[in-house]
């Protein structure tokens, strides 16, 4: 199927940014849109995984697409047909356990296509190959998928900033748990004037992982995030509020499509101008996730996530007397003995165990979620078994 894009111009004044906690009333402001007229899945994204994972779909007469931009319970999804847009069934809804659950941009769906123009209705959400998640506020330890089956997760720091270290290293934790590969990203390179000590810094806490410093203002380095995207790969771009994801992102389509905004002077901190994610097809045949910022990436991962984002500190611990060494107070520990003799910083330690301590806890919450769940489903099933007995009993008597 030929492969066209036809950009038109849905809105030509820039409107002005919603407050960030009015921000979920507002329906994503979308000054121009891509309109896909037909689409190659593969040019998608669409690869052998998915195709396992759609089969018993494809036998029901449903077919795929993939989620670009999710507004409370509406999507706008790409397929073979084009542009999509569509909810999720009430069945769907009912069996769904938790956000989670929910399509999220980048996922693969399988929709029933809709009929004369109608919309579509979106059956099923395929296995996610990865997906970066955060844990949501709120009493339940909910997940949400900030970006689902992305390739490559672009971690954006702003240099305009004093480099926060501990942050990256949080981010990487959550990345490695994602299943995407990680690239740390310091952008505003114009701002600074002496970047070498900082990539030093930054490679010291992030072993084997790309650090690229780049300026979205210059276009410096830009080509080496454009690299990382080849035809059908999926990036998303992740940070907080303000570090430049959006520019970023226009920089990589070739146009100022995107709205972005001055920082807060004070604190050089953003305004939280993007306020919905999605994903978008960059002229190179590459596909980006550009999300609003975060203020706080709240843990969402596991131990294995943790030792695979502290490398350095998992090569001690196989130095340790005992196998199940916590590094805390343990004789023998080699992981202490690298604190006292200089081997290892003592920042990066405490920031290991403070997402050691995080993780658990989240462990802890989650097992706490299932026991409820469990003991609300025997009392269903006990009520349901004391009424039927109520009932059998009556009609004996
Ligand atoms: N000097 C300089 N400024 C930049 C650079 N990149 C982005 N900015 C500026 O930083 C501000 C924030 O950029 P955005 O792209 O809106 O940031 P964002 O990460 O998308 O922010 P949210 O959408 O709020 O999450 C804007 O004023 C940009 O012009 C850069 O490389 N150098
Ligand atoms: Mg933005
Ligand atoms: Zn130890």
């Amino acid at each position: 199927m030929p492969y066209s894009v036809v950009t038109v111009v849905a809105c030509n004044s820039l409107p002005q940014a919603p407050p960030p906690h009015l921000a979920e009333h507002f329906l994503p402001v979308i000054p121009f849109r891509t309109i896909l007229v037909a689409m190659n899945l593969n040019d998608l994204g669409w690869i052998p995984f998915f195709e396992a994972y759609f089969a018993p779909h494809r036998e029901q007469g449903f077919i795929p697409a993939r989620v670009a931009i999710q507004y409370r319970d509406k999507y706008v999804m790409y397929g073979e047909g084009g542009e999509y847009q569509g909810q999720v069934t009430g069945k769907f809804e009912y069996n769904a356990k938790g956000p989670e659950d929910f399509p999220a941009v980048g996922d693969w769906v399988a929709i029933s296509p809709p009929v004369g123009g109608g919309t579509a209705v979106i059956q099923a959400v395929l296995e996610r190959r990865t997906k970066f998640s955060r844990k949501v506020a709120g009493v339940k330890t909910n997940e949400q998928v900030v970006a689902a089956n992305a390739d490559v997760v672009f971690l954006v720091s702003g240099l305009d900033d004093e480099i926060n270290l501990r942050r990256i290293e949080r981010y990487l934790t959550v990345a490695y748990d994602s299943g995407a590969r990680p690239v740390v990203v310091l952008n505003k390179l114009d701002l600074c004037s002496d970047i070498a000590p900082i990539l030093a810094e930054v490679e010291a806490i992030a072993p084997g992982v790309d650090v690229l410093a780049v300026s979205a203002r210059t276009q410096e380095g830009i080509d080496r995030i454009a690299a990382c995207l080849d035809k059908g790969i999926t990036g998303a771009l992740l940070g907080s509020s303000g570090v430049g994801k959006t520019s970023i992102a226009n920089d990589l389509i070739g146009e100022e499509r995107y709205m972005t905004q001055d920082v807060r002077e004070n604190d050089s901190h953003g305004r939280h101008t993007t306020t919905h994610r999605e994903l978008v097809i960059l002229p190179t045949g590459g596909l980006l996730i550009d999300t609003p910022g975060m203020r706080e990436i709240q843990m969402w991962g596991d131990a294995q996530s943790l030792q695979a984002s502290f490398e350095d500190i998992a090569a001690l611990a196989a130095g340790c007397k005992f196998r199940d060494c916590r590094h805390d107070a343990e004789p023998g520990c080699n992981v202490k003995s690298a604190l006292e003799d200089g081997r290892l910083a003592p920042d990066r330690y405490d920031s290991y165990k403070k997402l050691e301590r995080e993780i658990a806890y989240l462990a802890r919450r989650q097992d706490q979620n299932l026991q409820r769940q469990e003991n609300e489903k025997w009392k269903k099933l006990t009520a349901e078994h004391k009424r039927s007995f109520k009932y059998r009993n009556r009609d004996k008597l």
